[in-house]
């Protein structure tokens, strides 16, 4: 993508600028596991169609973002088949029916490779989309997502998926220590406690946005208008 003029988007607390040159778009753990029934959000107890409104509006945001030529970044929770990167404390915490590695309807509970462990199919990666494999709640934790963020020159995040007010809030808080301009799309992120949702985003942009700023997508969607984006994000809403 060629340089442009930096992009602004109504936001709280304030405006959030940006160059799409150097934005990422980041969808946090849209996981089977997480999004669908018979994974590891559903055996810990959570009623996983909190989350389902968010797929909406982050395809129409992924579309519109690649049209324009947005980086595109995905994160996976998960751990490795030996589990030899799973902590005991997270393995033995939550009280699930299934606890991480136990076989369920969608194969092994939150392993790598495994079907409910992956994407699901209405975000799919595009080929050339870095699929980042993290077996923590942050996406810096033990990745390579910095090195990638670097090796593009990436300085803003624009921050989407799943759940609020852990992974998104994790890595958040992260890139926020790291230098980077974090937005989150409020429409595009979710969790299982409603509570948690409204509470989790007012945190980021309290205090002056002490961690980064908040918008909807159809406020990010209108900032990325000028780009010629809306046209494609809209046939995404209709055909979804
Ligand atoms: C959780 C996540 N909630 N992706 N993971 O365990 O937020």
């Amino acid at each position: 993508m060629t340089p442009t003029a930096p992009l602004t988007v109504s936001a709280r607390p304030y405006e959030y600028t940006f160059d799409p040159a150097t934005t990422a778009l980041v969808l946090i753990d849209m996981q089977r596991d997480f999004l669908e029934p018979g994974g590891f959000g559903e055996s810990l107890g959570n009623d996983v169609s909190q989350l389902r409104s968010t797929i909406e509006p982050l395809a129409a945001v992924l579309a519109a973002a690649r049209a324009v030529g947005l980086t595109v970044i995905h994160t996976r929770e998960g751990h490795l088949p030996d589990l030899s990167d799973l902590p005991p404390a997270k393995l033995n915490r939550g009280g699930a029916t299934l606890k991480i590695g136990d076989g369920g309807p969608k194969g092994r509970i939150l392993i790598r490779g495994e079907y409910g462990q992956d994407i699901i199919d209405e975000l799919a990666p595009a080929e050339g989309e870095p699929v980042i494999d993290k077996p923590g709640k942050g996406a810096f934790y033990a990745t390579e997502f910095g090195d990638v963020l670097k090796a593009r020159g990436i300085t803003s995040l624009v921050v989407t998926g799943v759940t609020t007010e852990v992974c998104v809030h994790t890595t958040v808080r992260e890139a926020n220590d790291r230098g980077y301009e974090c937005l989150v799309l409020s429409d595009c992120v979710g969790s299982y406690f409603p509570e948690f949702q409204r509470v989790a985003l007012e945190m980021i942009a309290a205090q002056g946005g002490i961690f980064g700023w908040v918008a909807s997508s159809e406020q990010f969607l209108d900032a990325l208008a000028v780009l010629g984006a809306s046209a494609v994000a809209s046939s995404a809403v209709a055909a979804s």
